[in-house]
C-alpha cells in the first residue's frame, strides 16, 4: 500500500498516522529518480502488536555500576543495517579534577539487542567525556566499519586479549604538585580555593594518568578484535607543556575521520587547548593551524610551541 500521494522531498521523516499495528507490518521505500520509481529498499518489519512508538528500543547488557553514554553507529558486518557502539560509563572525572575513575567500557550491539563484543579500555584510560573520542568508520573500504580509539596498557579487546602490559598501573597517587592554574585546585572546608603565598595552587595527582605508554588501536568492528596498535600521536610528553602540569589540558582529546587526500579516509587525532597538534596515522598527512603545532606519524612533538594560542580556562 502506497502511503504518500507525492514523493517525499525536503525531509526523510514520515508519520504513518493511520498505521494499524495489530498485525505484522512492513515498511519499505522506493527512491524516485527523474520521475521514475526505482526498486524498493529492504523492508523493515514490526511484529504484530508492536507499540506505536517513534523509536526502537534496544535491550542493553549494561555492566553493573555503569550507564549507557555516547553512541556511534556503523555497519560492522556489511549487511546494510547499522550496529550500535555504546560507551558505557561508570564513575568519571573531568580532566580538571582529581579522582580515580571506572574503566571505560565499550559494547557493540545489533539492532535486535545481540551483544557482539565488549572492550574494556582498562585502568590506564581515565573515564571522562573528554578522554575517549572513539571513531566508527570503514577505514579500509571493505564494507565493514572498524572501531578506533586511544588505548593503554591493560586494554582488553573483544576477544579477551590484553594490549600492552596487563599488570601496568600508571594511575597517579596521592602526591601533590603545584600549578599557577586555578582549575583542579584544592579547596578548604568552606570551599574556597587554597592559594599559596607565592600565588600557586595545590593540586592532587590522585587518579590522573600522566605517564605510561599511549596507544591507538584499530579494532575489528564485528568482533572487537584488536587488528593493529600503534603509539598514539601526538604523545603526551611533559604534561606542563600543554599549559598545566596535571592533565587538565592535555587530557582533552578530539578525533575525526577525514579524507585528507580526497580519496582515502584517515583518522585525525588531537589534544586540545593551548596546543592542537593533529596527526593522521598511516597517511603521512599533517594538519596545522597558525596557532597550533603539528606532527606526523613519524616525528615527535614540534620543538617550538606557540603559546599565543593559550585558551583561558575559568
Ligand atoms: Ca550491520
Ligand atoms: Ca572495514
Amino acid at each position: 500500500m502506497k502511503l504518500n500521494a507525492e514523493p517525499l522531498t525536503g525531509a526523510t521523516c514520515f508519520v504513518d498516522a493511520n498505521a494499524d499495528l495489530t498485525g505484522k507490518t512492513s515498511y519499505f521505500v522506493r527512491p524516485v529518480l527523474n520521475g521514475v520509481e526505482q526498486a524498493p529498499s529492504a523492508a523493515f518489519t514490526f511484529a504484530a502488536g508492536a507499540p506505536p512508538l517513534p523509536y526502537l528500543s534496544i535491550p542493553l547488557k549494561t555492566p553493573e555500576g555503569y550507564t549507557p553514554n555516547d553512541v556511534s553507529v556503523g555497519d560492522v558486518d556489511g549487511d546494510g543495517e547499522y550496529e550500535y557502539i555504546v560507551h558505557m560509563t561508570g564513575r568519571g572525572a573531568d580532566p580538571a579534577m582529581a579522582g580515580v575513575t571506572s574503566e571505560p567500557i565499550f559494547q557493540a550491539y545489533k539492532l535486535d539487542g545481540t551483544l557482539l563484543w565488549t572492550i574494556n579500555l582498562g585502568k590506564n584510560i581515565a573515564e571522562s567525556a573528554h578522554a575517549t573520542q572513539f571513531m566508527v568508520y570503514d577505514l579500509d573500504g571493505d564494507g565493514k566499519a572498524e572501531f578506533v580509539c586511544k588505548t593503554a596498557d591493560g586494554t582488553i579487546d573483544g576477544t579477551g586479549k590484553v594490549i600492552g602490559d596487563p599488570k601496568a598501573d600508571w594511575v597517579g597517587e596521592g602526591r601533590h604538585g603545584t600549578a599557577r592554574d586555578r582549575t583542579g585546585s584544592e579547596r578548604d572546608a568552606d570551599g574556597n580555593m587554597i592559594t599559596n603565598p607565592d600565588g600557586t595552587h595545590n593540586f592532587s595527582k590522585v587518579g590522573r594518568i600522566l605517564s605510561g605508554p599511549e596507544y591507538l588501536t584499530v579494532f575489528e568492528g564485528l568482533t572487537g578484535k584488536a587488528l593493529a596498535t600503534t603509539n598514539y600521536n601526538p604523545p603526551l610528553g611533559k604534561p606542563e607543556l600543554w599549559g598545566d602540569a596535571y592533565g587538565n589540558r592535555s587530557e582533552r582529546y578530539l578525533a575525526c575521520v577525514a579524507y585528507l587526500d580526497g580519496q582515502r579516509p584517515a583518522l585525525s587525532c588531537a589534544a586540545v587547548i593551548t596546543r592542537a597538534p593533529r596527526c593522521a596515522p598511516g597517511t603521512g598527512a599533517t594538519a596545522s593551524s597558525p596557532n597550533a603545532g603539528s606532527s606526523t606519524p613519524t616525528t615527535a612533538r614540534p620543538a617550538t610551541r606557540n603559546t599565543a594560542a593559550r585558551a583561558p580556562i575559568a
